[in-house]
């Protein structure tokens, strides 16, 4: 095989993440997909990098409505990464690519691609970049505090069907567009010497490739922004949005579409040939839909990191009536549709730690307690809630379960239950039904978790050899070529086949658990 080596890098909520996957080169002749992971180096935002002073990758605030981080700890986690890589492994590199958390939007002033290309290696990336930023904290996907810019952006748009019929989803307090509007209300000035609205990914690209990078369809589609159907900026949502928003906006382009060159910053510091690609960046779920491998209708992925997100190929674009799900574009081009839980592991955490468990423990809790759990069941809304909208947070434990330590296996099992039953509810309006599972982040390690995701949803969960499947996916997509992972990159992860007699229990829950969803998020 011509070998050739790619990067991804992962740019999540908690840390950053950059795998180099080996790859058959442009002139290969082989088949396309990729030999075998090479090397994976990540950076812990809290730990590593702790005079942000981020909390869970974040800046702490009394406001558990507002989500920030300071994009130059991106940056400084992005040098650091390729510190980790060495230059060795660096030498290698033909192409790069981003992943982003999605919905995250960076605010740059005039004069910040002309300072990207001309970026010396003497100093750091962070140390530079700082001064080109309009607005010092970029807002996250966490952010909830969009709730009137919500309000106002559906009301000009027409509704939440016609929202969602146009930009893919009703409008969300995370998604780019409110963040925009409540930052052109609420800081007009920094809004006015604002000159381009980035994306995490897109933002980072810009970085790596020295110049001001286009956002792709699949983040895009995080915006309410753009038209789902025509691929474009919808005029009407910019409009509703903010007043001069088209002229700050890039282009948005095909995913796949190489940028350019990396730029000479990180052939110099790092020793990146200067020929090496980039690749546009694209949003943490589309990207883990290509490291699972996910090519066609009917595979769907679970990623279950610092939020639970559900999201699969469809055939053809379907809309949510209950305006909770996504329609965002798939890096095969396919519409994929999305749900995002916010209460993911750091539910799973916070019950962990409530009754002084580790994770061991927590799993002996599931494996000693039966599907159903004698009727027990909870709410698991540790936090502000997006599936289904909660803005207050607020547990509920019905069926009996309480909040005491002789329950403590119980209350495990039924944050984990109400999670997948959660999503099986919630996910009833995607046209297309999985045949195919794959899942990916942090939790997916976890045996008895599986399990029960593939009880509850009544299908076969797989996991890959590597929990970072959206690293996977940048990876993959630096190659510029549609490339598959080889089944398993190296050793494959667990994997779960649904039993019958617990499905049926878990189908007779269900009627209760909607019932009790309805009557708490109202
Ligand atoms: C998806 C979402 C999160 C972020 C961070 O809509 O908000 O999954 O992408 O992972």
């Amino acid at each position: 095989m011509n070998g050739a080596f790619y990067v991804g890098i992962d740019v999540g909520t908690q840390s950053l993440t950059a795998i180099l996957v080996e790859a058959p080169g442009p002139d290969g002749d082989g088949e396309d997909r990729a030999e075998g992971i090479a090397s994976r180096v990540g950076v812990h935002y809290d730990t590593e990098l702790p005079q942000y002073g981020t909390v869970n990758g974040q800046l702490p605030n009394e406001d558990p409505a507002i989500g920030r981080v300071p994009p130059c700890m991106w940056l400084e986690a992005l040098d650091l990464a390729f510190e980790k890589l060495g230059s060795g492994a660096c030498r290698e590199i033909s192409g790069v690519s981003v992943s982003g958390q999605q919905h995250g939007s960076v605010y740059l002033r005039p004069g910040a691609e002309a300072l990207f290309q001309s970026l010396t290696p003497k100093q750091s990336l962070a140390e530079q970049i700082e001064p080109v930023l309009s607005r010092a904290e970029a807002p996250i996907w966490t952010d909830s505090s969009t709730t009137r810019e919500c309000e106002e952006i559906r009301g000009e748009l027409g509704g939440a069907t016609a929202t969602a019929e146009l930009t893919g989803s009703d409008t969300f307090e995370r998604f780019t567009g409110p963040q925009i509007r409540r930052f052109a209300r609420t800081e007009p000035e920094a809004w006015a010497r604002t000159a381009h609205v980035c994306l995490v990914s897109s933002f980072v690209t810009s970085v790596l490739a020295g110049r001001l990078a286009p956002i792709d369809h699949g983040d895009g589609s995080g915006m309410n922004l753009l038209d789902i159907r025509r691929r474009e900026w919808s005029e009407a949502a910019m409009a509703a949005t903010a007043a001069g928003l088209g002229q700050r906006l890039p282009p948005t382009c095909a995913p796949w579409t190489v940028v350019g060159p990396v730029a000479p910053y990180f052939a110099s510091r790092y020793g990146l040939p200067a020929s090496a690609q980039v690749v546009a960046g694209s949003g943490d779920n589309p990207c883990s839909l290509v490291g699972a491998g996910a090519r066609e209708p009917g595979e769907a992925v679970l990623s279950l990191g610092t939020s639970d997100t559900y999201f699969g190929l469809l055939r053809e674009v379907a809309v949510d009536p209950e305006a909770n799900g996504h329609v965002f574009i798939a890096p095969s081009g396919h519409p994929m549709s999305l749900i995002c839980f916010r209460n993911g592991s750091l539910a799973r955490e916070a019950v962990r730690d409530r009754y002084g468990l580790d994770w061991p423990g927590f799993d002996a809790a599931l494996r000693a307690t039966p599907p159903g759990n004698h009727g027990m069941m909870m709410l698991p809304w540790f936090e502000p809630e997006i599936v289904p909208r909660v803005a207050t947070p607020h547990v509920h434990r019905l069926g009996g379960l309480r909040d005491e330590p002789e329950q403590a296996a119980r209350n495990c099992r039924a944050v984990v239950e109400g999670q997948f039953l959660s999503m099986r509810l919630n996910s009833e309006w995607m046209a297309t039904r999985p045949e195919r599972l794959v899942a990916t982040g942090g939790g997916s390690r976890n045996r008895e978790l599986l399990q029960i995701a593939a009880d509850v949803l009544a299908c076969r969960v797989e996991s890959l050899a590597v929990t970072d499947g959206a690293a996977l996916g940048a990876a993959l997509r630096a190659t510029g070529r549609r490339m598959s992972p080889l089944p398993p990159v190296g050793d494959a992860g667990p994997s779960a086949e649904p039993r019958p007699e617990a499905t049926a229990i878990y189908d007779a829950m269900l009627p209760r658990y909607a019932e009790a969803q309805r009557l708490a998020a109202g």
